[in-house]
């Protein structure tokens, strides 16, 4: 199977409400591979760099101070069609048209406090990966139940 790989991040609202560890879970149980882990402050120089897009939108200043006024979990995890699937388990943007069972659902009400990034594209994650780890952070391990998870 193709292996792809996606980057995640709690944002400080997941962190501050103690709500790592069931977004990691919930990634593990679907079978998913952490590749790469770190709990950091967030600089503005990374983040207009990562919301590169958005730097015209009216929101954006608001979007800047949520995303540094704590520390955020960056991740990469692996696995087959992960960035579509990522956003399938993530959800809408707004988490009032999140479906249930998505993490924005589950945990969130407000766009502006949504509490988890997924990257929107194996171009995007790609880019954000590059930006967020150093390569030499990121570790190719085998994990053990592969041969059981997929074909
Ligand atoms: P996503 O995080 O689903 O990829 P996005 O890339 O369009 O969504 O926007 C990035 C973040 O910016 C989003 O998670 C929350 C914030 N945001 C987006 N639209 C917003 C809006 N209309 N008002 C406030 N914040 C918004
Ligand atoms: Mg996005």
């Amino acid at each position: 199977c193709v292996k792809e790989r996606t980057f995640i991040a709690v944002k400080p609202d997941g962190v501050q409400r103690r709500l790592v560890g069931q977004i990691i879970h919930r990634f593990e149980r679907r079978g998913f591979k952490l590749i790469g882990l770190k709990l950091l402050q967030v600089s503005k120089d990374l983040l207009s760099e990562h919301y590169c897009q958005l730097t015209k939108k009216p929101f954006y200043p608001d979007l800047v101070n949520y995303m540094t006024s704590g520390p955020v979990v960056a991740m990469v995890w692996e696995g087959p069609d992960i960035v579509k699937t990522s956003r399938m388990m993530v959800g809408h943007t707004n988490p009032a048209e999140a479906h249930a069972g998505t993490i924005r659902a589950d945990f969130s009400f407000h766009v502006s406090r949504n509490v988890v990034h997924a990257s929107d594209s194996t171009e995007g994650a790609q880019r954000e990966i590059q930006l967020w780890f150093d390569g030499q952070d990121l570790l190719n391990w085998d994990c053990i139940d592969q041969s059981v998870t997929s074909e």
